[in-house]
């Protein structure tokens, strides 16, 4: 059998305004658009994506928060209404998804052997949190590919933004050992905005872009510091950096996915691909994409 391997690894935001400015048939709130520039940019990549073989979607998401251990979906199947509980007026998702149960087994099984304290999620009514539901909705509108979601251990709240630097290398080590015994070709999700501050008053008509802008200077510039750092492949002066980032921005790189998606690809040196870059209720967010294969690899912005 041939070793399996993580063909793309995606950073991709999960504001449920994207879904909602969207309409698919699976939300409930209707709107009149809204946020083009990041959701145009998850259109690119989506076709993107679509021209790639593979085989399962490993996501990694800040709104399945677990306090004792990282848990993985174990069941097949999970349908039912996923609300976002500060949005309900936005998402109201129905959702019917397939889980590589066998992969998220092997991912459990190499994070338990690695000290990792792990549990498998068998409740057959437990609620697939909306980052799950937002950022594989957009990466793959037609959810043809199984998906296996990795709950956010609380290890920066917990103990500190280093302690998950540490928690979450492990564990990205762990799922990389895990893909490349199965056999099959994997691709990554960090689903996460980067700075987090923002509005707290939601606009009249929450699409209404003439009210839709950065949070604050400071803010922005740590944002780009960081997506340029992104571009020159540098992703592990990323992961340095990361604690003082998630520190003064609030950034939602305290939950782990980044770091440990990067660490799973073993801190690609290669430029990452940025599909847009734009502020949802204030809260800074990339759309970008790593492409190991050289050949496939694009200048997109
Ligand atoms: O969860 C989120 C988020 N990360 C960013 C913006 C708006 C809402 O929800
Ligand atoms: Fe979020």
């Amino acid at each position: 059998m041939a070793k399996g391997q993580i063909v793309a690894g995606c950073l991709a935001p999960h504001p449920p305004h994207l879904v909602y400015a969207d309409n698919p048939p699976q939300n409930e709130a209707y709107s009149e658009g809204g946020w083009e520039t990041l959701r145009w940019g998850y259109q690119r990549l989506a076709r993107k994506l679509k021209n790639i073989d593979y085989d399962a979607i490993v996501i990694f998401t800040p709104h399945w928060q677990t306090y004792i251990g990282t848990h993985f979906l174990g069941l097949p199947q999970f349908k039912s209404k996923s609300v976002d509980p500060v949005f309900p007026n936005l998402f109201r998702y129905n959702y019917d998804l397939t889980v590589d149960v066998d992969l998220a087994q092997a991912m459990h099984d190499e994070a338990h052997a690695e000290g990792i304290i792990t549990k498998m999620m068998t409740n057959p009514d437990f609620r697939v949190d909306y980052g799950t539901i937002t950022s594989c909705h957009l990466l793959n509108p037609e959810w043809d590919k199984p998906i296996v979601t990795i709950s956010s251990n609380r290890n920066t709240h917990y103990y500190s933004p280093e302690v998950m630097v540490e928690q979450a290398t492990a564990l990205g080590r762990a799922c990389a050992k895990a893909i490349e015994e199965s056999g099959k070709r994997v691709v990554l999700v960090a689903s996460h905005s980067l700075s987090h501050r923002h509005f707290v008053e939601e606009a009249p008509l929450p699409e209404d872009m003439s009210r839709e802008h950065i949070y604050n200077h400071s803010q922005y510039v740590w944002d780009m510091k960081i997506i340029d750092m992104m571009r020159e492949g540098k992703s592990r002066e990323v992961i340095d950096i990361m604690p003082e980032f998630t520190e003064q921005t609030i950034a939602e790189t305290e939950g782990g996915g980044l770091i440990w998606m990067l660490g799973a690809m073993g801190y690609p040196e290669f430029p990452a691909e940025i599909y847009g870059y734009q502020s949802v209720i204030g809260t800074g967010n990339v759309v970008a994409c790593w492409d190991p294969n050289d050949e496939t690899r694009e200048y997109v912005l």
